[in-house]
């Protein structure tokens, strides 16, 4: 699918989304209904890893408890549009780049630094900070802010584990998330359409919420290198390129980072990126969206719901303009 271009020839990062082929073609076999009540924890896991494809990938399974605070009653996304159908820039902007080109990603060995306003700071081979905090199962939803939506069984924990374990100073407001950027492994970094290396952020508070997950795996397996491997943010009240794939350092800061898609459009993507409905981006609305994998070129799109649905966060923006601080 290509980027809206300009007219000095540079794609402009990102674009509302137009129709893309292979997604609609019927995956009815593939879907189902994770039910909550009757199938109880146990089950929930059996459904989410129960995905055929997500089966016959062969990837490394990890082993994770459902944790059915965090669950959202719809239908999981098939592993393989969830898995074809990604962005990942430093692989590409099409969205099957991802899929094609992150085979070259190496997971293991694999550091993540934990530094800036911290008493305790830490260097952690990826291994270490996987057995951290019990990985748990959580389906959320994640909204891209192209206007096309997922629901994905993820693996991880809350990352605010990591964060008590390091001891932030008193001067910590910040979180700030750096991910790989390796000439060798990602063709994407050729392209100048980001500043790289992918650079996203959160205020404490919203880095402290429960619901922000530190994320390792999803469909019962280890992440696929498209998906973010071997560690990725999830959150999912925020549009989707705040989850930083790829992670190789988390950084504690006293003022507000500067982030990736802020400095490559400062008008279109602001700091916080909260999904909100009714704050449209400069070139399409953000009223509707699209599920993919489930949703056909003829379904009505879905009404987005502020937070994406995630009304709990709420108290985290109480008294801030959504519209100033978009
Ligand atoms: N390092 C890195 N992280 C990234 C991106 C990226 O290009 N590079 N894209 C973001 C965007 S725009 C989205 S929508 C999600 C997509 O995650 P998914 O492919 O697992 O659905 O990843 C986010 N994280
Ligand atoms: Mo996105």
């Amino acid at each position: 699918m290509p980027l809206y271009r300009r007219p000095n020839g540079i794609d402009l990062p990102f674009s509302s989304e137009i129709t893309p082929r292979e997604v609609f073609e019927s995956r009815r076999g593939f879907m189902r209904q994770l039910a909550v009540g009757a199938a109880g924890a146990g089950g929930l896991l059996e459904l989410s890893t129960g995905d055929a494809w997500a089966q016959a990938s062969g990837a490394q399974k990890l082993a994770a408890k459902a944790n059915p605070a965090y669950v959202v009653m719809d239908k999981a996304t098939p592993f393989k549009d969830a898995t074809t159908y990604n962005n990942f820039y430093e692989f590409g902007t099409e969205k099957t780049d991802p899929a094609e080109n992150a085979g070259t990603l190496k997971t293991r060995p694999w550091t993540i630094a934990i530094e800036g306003e911290v008493k305790k700071p830490l260097t952690l081979d990826i291994d270490s900070l996987l057995k951290l905090a019990p990985l748990e199962e959580r389906i959320y939803r994640l909204r891209c802010v192209e206007g096309w939506s997922m629901v994905i069984p993820w693996i991880g924990y809350s990352l605010s584990a990591l964060i008590k374990k390091v001891e932030p100073t008193g001067n910590a407001k910040y979180v700030e998330f750096t991910t790989l950027a390796d000439n060798r492994q990602m063709p994407g970094l050729r392209a100048p359409v980001l500043e790289w290396p992918y650079i996203e952020g959160l205020r404490m508070d919203e880095a402290m919420h429960p619901l922000a997950l530190l994320g390792f795996g999803m469909y019962g397996q280890v992440l696929p290198n498209q998906n973010g491997a071997p560690v990725r943010m999830v959150l999912p009240w925020k549009y989707g390129f705040k989850s930083a794939k790829s992670i190789v350092k988390i950084r504690f800061l006293k003022e507000q980072p500067r982030t990736a898609w802020n400095i490559a459009a400062a008008r279109e993507y602001g700091f916080y990126s909260n999904v909100n409905p009714d704050v449209d981006h400069p070139r399409w609305s953000q009223a509707t969206e699209r599920r993919i994998g489930e949703d056909g070129f003829f379904t009505k799109k879905r009404k987005t719901l502020m937070f994406n649905g995630y009304n709990e966060v709420a108290p985290l923006y109480a008294g801030m303009d959504l519209k100033k601080f978009f």
